[in-house]
């Protein structure tokens, strides 16, 4: 999205009965397609309600949206101007609106409407055999994520804010105490000086530096927020900086554009223009010399406090009319047009800085405000939510719909946010939350304390055994993260794409695909359709299948999930013991794959990486595993020590240690 100026250019095939129908009334330019037939509706990336979108309308302007409280959650942080249908039979197509003006979309099940506020613009319309390949399609338009540095797939702990370097180190340790995995402790913005980005308090967090450095001796990795407003301050680096250049947003009569947020009365930096994203990136090298892991980017929507006027004057951003300067393809155009857009060029530039400051590094990068495309620089979560049932249950079917908009990695503040949370709710939520893309618990300034330990001693042993369970699948996660960079496809995907042509399947959401090939059913679901064929029962790890809190594991028929051992934290060995558990289908046949490299760097674009193809094949009560396939130079043997098969069948567990290449395992009633 965002390359020159908005045009039409419907690319429909000649034998499509789906049509789509300009019109300009009044300069603001619309879109509407008719739909024949029964079609299943999907997509519009952040939102809230039902995985299955017949019938529901959302607003495309992305919202500081607290509890998903404002305009009914009808408008996010995010914009996804996309639509996925699925047909009766099973093959799909995909509608993408290419506009980034504020827009509103609704998905009919009879036509989809897309209005914006702003000027015309291409749709591209893909039609393919099934949901997946659409979304390969959609991967082709927009690109998919890069590969996130192994440590990223981790547990993630995070506060507003945890207040001090001795309480970072506080917590730290106390998950290596008691044996909670957990790779990376966040920095929210109470690290900075007088919430100047950039910037460190004096008093609480005088050496980051060492901070780091004694975080990374433990196996920890940390995470800096940064937003974009920037301290109004002549006496301010960034802000002298900011203003040398002429980065700043200037309303129409030239002023510098002020806006509040955390620090009082800030300027924006306008990210439309080339030299200001220069800048910004820039910023990231001292800062990164501190050696953090990962930033964070907030309040990028622009989010703008502008409480102190009435009601109905409120924007909580800048005036629609407030002009961006542009440059380098992009036109000189108003806020209306740039306001979806602000955190994705935010982003670009945040990425292309601590790409810059540490070259041998992938980057981390997380990102409230989005815009289609945008998966390409940055992570995301779900926002602001609240610590309660209701928002328990739509994290699932909103973190699968950013999946179906192209946006695979991302996961709910687990917990909840906002307000207190129970031991109950923390369990329940931590108990399918760690088989999200991405999995962070965090918890709202003022709100009771929401680390594992927190909620009594038995809810501590469920935590654990919740985070054993997403650490012993780090192989199998790391192999999906390949794929969705390899192809834009998900890693949790709805049901229905076990098998797009059972309409059963269509509106289920609150059981989800992990991968291809393992169901996560959380405890909470009532009476789930689950899709057809065989499906085996997996624990992980002991004591996961008698815990209530824990989501129900199934293994599809007919395939192998690689697994490591129990760790800590993703920097120490996992795959010097490899299970691979292996579900026959009903010809006694499995597959599966592992990717495996170095988990941090860029050798695994020059071949140093390692893609492993194993196959079992059930005959006479004799199970044989091989390797059928090893792709690139990676040397796997250095990294894989011992290997064990399981092979999960009616219910039943038979397992044996075999070699990597090949082995041998007895699979009838002993
Ligand atoms: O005005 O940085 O969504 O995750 O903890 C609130 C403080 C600003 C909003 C983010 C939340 C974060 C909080 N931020």
């Amino acid at each position: 999205m965002l390359k020159g100026a908005p045009t039409i250019q419907g690319a429909v095939p000649a034998n499509w009965n789906i049509v789509p129908e300009f019109f300009l009334t009044d300069g603001k330019a619309g879109a509407s397609v008719h739909l024949k037939g029964d079609i299943s509706l999907y997509g519009g990336g952040e939102v809230t309600g039902p995985l299955l979108r017949n019938g529901q309308t959302i607003k495309l302007w992305n919202t500081d949206n607290g509890a998903y409280g404002t305009d009914d959650g009808k408008r996010l942080y995010q914009t996804h101007p996309w639509v996925l249908g699925v047909r009766k039979d099973g093959t799909a197509f995909g509608i993408l609106f290419d506009s980034p003006w504020k827009s509103a979309l609704t998905t009919n099940p009879d036509k989809i409407e897309f209005n914006t506020e702003g000027a015309l613009f291409r749709v591209f319309v893909i039609d393919r055999k099934s949901p997946q390949d659409v979304l390969k399609g959609l991967a082709e338009l927009t690109g998919t994520i890069e590969m996130p540095p192994r440590w990223a797939l981790g547990y993630h702990q995070c506060r507003f804010s945890y207040g001090s370097e001795k309480r970072v180190r506080e917590i730290a340790d106390t998950f290596r105490l008691k044996q909670i995995p957990c790779d990376a402790v966040w920095m929210d913005i109470d690290y900075m000086e007088g919430y100047r980005v950039f910037t460190f308090n004096k008093n609480n967090f005088p050496n980051p530096k060492q901070l780091n450095a004694d975080l990374h001796a433990k196996g920890f990795h940390s995470v800096f927020m940064i937003d974009p407003g920037v301290k109004f301050d002549s006496t301010y680096a960034v802000y002298q900086s900011g203003t040398a250049k002429d980065v700043w947003v200037k309303d129409s009569t030239g002023k510098e554009y002020h806006g509040k947020v955390w620090p009082g009365d800030c300027a924006f930096p306008d990210f439309t223009m080339p030299r200001t994203r220069q800048w910004w990136a820039g910023l990231y090298h001292n800062f990164l010399a501190n050696d953090m892991d990962g930033i964070w980017n907030d309040m990028n929507e622009p989010a703008v406090n502008d409480n102190e006027l009435p009601q109905n004057l409120r924007l909580g951003t800048m005036p629609y009319s407030t002009p961006h300067r542009g440059g380098d393809g992009l036109p000189a155009g108003p806020h209306l047009l740039y306001h979806n857009a602000y955190g994705r060029l935010m982003v670009e530039a945040t990425r292309q800085g601590v790409m810059a400051a540490k070259p041998d590094k992938r980057p981390f990068i997380l990102t409230r405000a989005n815009l289609l495309g945008g998966q390409r620089y940055a992570a995301t979560w779900t926002g602001d939510n609240y610590a309660d049932e209701k928002f328990m249950k739509v994290s699932v079917p909103m973190s699968i719909t950013l999946g179906l908009s192209g946006q695979p990695f991302s996961g709910p503040d687990i917990g909840g946010f906002l307000g207190n949370t129970s031991p109950d709710l923390w369990a329940k939520w931590l108990g399918f939350g760690v088989f999200m893309p991405f999995a962070r618990g965090h918890a709202c300034a003022g709100t009771n304390d929401k680390e594992p330990w927190a909620f009594g001693a038995d809810i501590e042993k469920t935590s654990r055994i919740a985070l054993e369970r997403r650490y012993r699948l780090l192989p199998y996660l790391y192999t999906l993260f390949y794929n969705a960079h390899k192809t834009g496809l998900p890693l949790i995907c709805p049901v229905f794409f076990d098998d797009p042509a059972d309409v059963k399947l269509r509106a289920e959401d609150q059981v989800f695909l992990l991968g291809k090939n393992l169901l996560v059913v959380p405890s909470f679901a009532k009476d789930p359709q689950l899709p057809k064929g065989l499906w085996e029962p997996l624990n992980l790890v002991e004591g996961d299948g008698s815990d209530p809190y824990q989501a129900k594991l199934l293994i599809k028929g007919g395939s192998i999930i690689p697994a490591g051992k129990i760790i800590q934290h993703t920097g120490e060995p996992s795959i010097d013991q490899l299970t691979l558990f292996i579900c026959l289908d009903s010809q006694g046949k499995a597959s599966g794959e592992l990717y495996w490299d170095a988990g941090e760097g860029w050798g695994f674009k020059k071949d140093d990486y390692c893609l492993l193809r194993f196959q079992a094949t059930e005959k006479n009560g004799v199970t044989n595993i091989s390797l059928i396939a090893n792709q690139g130079k990676y040397n796997i043997n250095k990294d894989i020590h011992q290997v064990k098969a399981v092979v999960v069948k009616n219910g039943r567990i038979y397992s044996g240690p075999i070699n990597l290449k090949s082995g041998v395992l007895r699979t009838d009633v002993q």
